[in-house]
């Protein structure tokens, strides 16, 4: 196993390297076919989502990162896509937005289709509380995602574990809901 230390005064305190792209305009190769994924939970609009739709209907961002993988070593990528936040707040988390208590208390899970896959909290994207740019990426690298799947993009986090790829299911909740009804959601 290769182990690189993470630098010194890593993550950043932000802004990240992050900007806001050119939004583009909706895929002109056809029907979203690929790759659809799922938001559910306690939302108002639990919706189904494809890349093309997470392009043509948010505004793109860029994020320049780095990360280390366990196995691999640093991976430096470029990454364009909406921000999580833009997305999910369409979905309408059952929270009272204008109370930051009240979203301070919810989770985001994050599935791969491979099973892959990883939790963050509301708070971490928030722009009141950790206010971290993560992406539902629609490029990597210049390569168009709507056949491999969207893929998270933590710019905050040292390590890759979170960058899950091929999302199949994003789940927005109340961390009390798995506790209070289980089954539910
Ligand atoms: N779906 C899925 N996403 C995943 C993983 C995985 O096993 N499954 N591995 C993670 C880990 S450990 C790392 S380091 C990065 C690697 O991303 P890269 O191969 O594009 O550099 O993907 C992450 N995303
Ligand atoms: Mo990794």
């Amino acid at each position: 196993m290769t182990r690189t230390d993470r630098p010194a005064g890593f993550p950043p305190p932000g802004p990240y390297a992050f900007s806001a792209a050119d939004p583009r305009g909706p895929s002109s190769s056809g029907p979203a076919a690929g790759a659809p994924f799922l938001v559910t939970g306690d939302v108002a609009r639990p919706v189904t989502l494809t890349v093309a739709g997470l392009r043509s209907r948010w505004r793109q961002h860029e994020a320049r990162v780095v990360f280390e993988c366990g196995t691999k070593g640093p991976q430096r990528h470029t990454f364009s896509g909406p921000l999580l936040r833009e997305v999910l707040a369409a979905a309408g988390p059952t929270f009272d937005p204008a109370r930051r208590k009240d979203r301070s208390r919810y989770v985001v899970a994050v599935q791969g289709r491979d099973g892959h896959g990883t939790v963050l909290s509301w708070a971490e994207i928030d722009e009141d509380f950790g206010n971290v740019p993560m992406l539902l990426a629609t490029s990597l690298d210049g390569m168009e995602l709507d056949a491999a799947g969207s893929q998270l993009v933590v710019p905050s986090d040292w390590c890759g574990a979170r960058y899950v790829s091929a999302i199949s299911r994003v789940w927005v909740g109340d961390w009390q809901g798995p506790l209070s009804a289980p089954g539910g959601g």
